[in-house]
């Protein structure tokens, strides 16, 4: 009775074939989840911009106070005029900050610890066009130049920066509200 042992090569030729599968499936589900966490911060930006656009019509006013009249301002946790502003902005918009939402209403629903965020984890970058010029003035810090809004919003993206990258591609993998 003749034995079934595999060859070498066969086993070689099984363990290639695996390799690839995994390969192949790694790439589909990092695929999958970089699609799943661009679509996940954008539902964030459309909650923030609703919220905004809440407490704009409630209030009559946006939800931040101008420091200086003749700039739009944009608020986040590293870069915005008044300290930490994208904190008070998103507590402000819960509810759970009184003092620019007195009728304490949410407009905003937070994570269980209290942020607001994108998919991975960081502020979302917030301008209000304060000078009323129909246009957020993006051009000063991050290169967007003007763009056509009274809010924009943008997350930072996967790579979680907005500084010119190894390929020399200023805010690379951003995901902004402006671009459908
Ligand atoms: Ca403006
Ligand atoms: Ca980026």
């Amino acid at each position: 009775m003749k034995k079934q042992n595999f060859t070498l090569v066969e086993i070689l030729v099984v363990m290639v074939i695996i390799t690839i599968l995994t390969a192949f499936a790694m790439g589909a589900y990092a695929t999958v989840k970089k699609k799943a966490y661009r679509a996940q911060t954008i539902s964030a930006m459309k909650s923030l911009e609703t919220a905004i656009r809440s407490y704009e019509s409630t209030y009559n006013q946006l939800p931040f106070t101008i420091v200086t009249a003749d700039v739009d301002v944009q608020v986040n946790d590293t870069n915005d005029v008044a300290g930490d502003g994208y904190q008070l902005l998103i507590t402000t918009l819960a509810g759970t900050d009184a003092a620019k939402n007195p009728r304490k209403i949410p407009f905003l629903t937070l994570d269980a610890d209290g942020s607001f965020t994108d998919a991975w984890g960081e502020a979302l970058f917030v301008s209000f066009d304060l000078s009323y010029d129909g246009a957020v003035d993006e051009d000063k810090i991050f290169g967007y130049g003007l763009l056509s809004r009274t809010i924009a919003i943008w997350s930072k993206g996967p790579d979680m920066g907005h500084d010119v990258d190894d390929a020399n591609v200023l805010n690379d993998y951003n995901v902004n509200s402006w671009e459908k």
